[in-house]
């Protein structure tokens, strides 16, 4: 091999490595002169070096989650207001529909506890607001999850305040069950760190499966991942189209060891209802736990 082969074959191993990044800098020149910058960063889904989980910054890829209230009231029914601005000082008034919606919503106490999925509507403006009624004291993150169009998809959280008397709730024991209005979700699967696995929630009634599940957000279920530590806020993928059920089965990729909260929204007999679980990647919970807690706080607001 000679030196020029040597180098090329140095070069290649440094694509690999650094990905878009390094050819789209090669190919607009040195660094820093790219007239695309956000290309670099989050052109064609590369992986960067210093991948940091989505869902933990007010602002991300150019995008600024701005509430329009930091503080809100326990167990009182608010108008609840944001609106999804630029960098640049400018308010994003277009977006793409993922999942059917353009915006998704996802609020919880930073206990864990408190989750709403909710879908608020769109002024002229940009300006997005929704009914909101939070039951407890205590601090809340709250999540936007949108695509701009023609931007990247990008999950910001930001926090709101319910004054009060606060007992946080300690979810330290892994559940991979949970009962909401009569029904009872299992999770079978576990969690790996670093990698993608399958989780399967299954879905019964009076003890047998619930095989007429309805469509919601074009699946069978909708899950959200948080890890609990921080509530980074995960990426999961529907493995199947609509189905009918008993079985709904969740691509999850989680980035370090720990303990993730998961909630799993399913529509059944017009209702849609939160199931929520708590999963350590260690893979230590037993098949069928007892809740260590009363599981009623999930919940699909709005
Ligand atoms: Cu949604």
């Amino acid at each position: 091999m000679n030196t020029a082969t040597k180098v090329a074959a140095y070069a290649g191993v440094l694509a690999i490595v650094f990905g878009g990044a390094w050819a789209a800098g090669a190919a607009a020149g040195p660094l820093g002169t790219a007239d695309t910058p956000q290309a670099m960063d989050h052109g064609a889904g590369q992986p960067t070096a210093a991948a940091v989980p989505p869902g933990l910054s007010v602002a991300d890829n150019g995008y600024v989650l701005d509430l329009a209230q930091n503080a809100l009231t326990a167990q009182t029914r608010q108008t609840f207001s944001f609106r999804i601005g630029t960098t640049g000082g400018g308010t994003v008034t277009e977006f793409d529909v993922e999942h059917e919606k353009k915006l998704h919503l996802v609020l919880v106490r930073r206990d864990g506890s408190g989750f709403q999925h909710v879908h608020p509507e769109m002024a002229a403006d940009g300006t997005w607001s929704l009914p909101l009624t939070l039951p407890a004291a205590g601090s809340y993150r709250v999540f936007a999850d949108f695509k701009p169009a023609g931007g990247a998809k990008t999950t910001l959280g930001a926090d709101v305040q319910v004054a009060g008397p606060y007992e946080p709730e300690h979810f330290a024991a892994d559940t991979r069950e949970s009962a909401v209005d009569g029904y009872v979700v299992r999770l079978t699967g576990d969690l790996k760190a670093g990698a993608g696995s399958t989780v399967t929630a299954t879905v019964t009634r009076d003890g047998r499966p619930v095989t007429d599940l309805q469509p919601y957000l074009g699946a069978n279920g909708h899950l959200v991942a948080l890890r609990a530590a921080d509530l980074a806020y995960l990426h999961v993928h529907p493995q199947d189209g609509p189905g009918a059920g008993p079985d709904v089965q969740f691509a999850v990729e989680v980035p370090t060891a720990g303990r993730y909260r998961l909630f799993l929204d399913f529509q059944h007999g017009g209702e849609v209802r939160t199931a929520s679980f708590t999963l350590s990647t260690d893979g230590t919970a037993p098949a069928t736990a007892t809740p260590t807690h009363a599981d009623d706080h999930g919940g699909h607001g709005g």
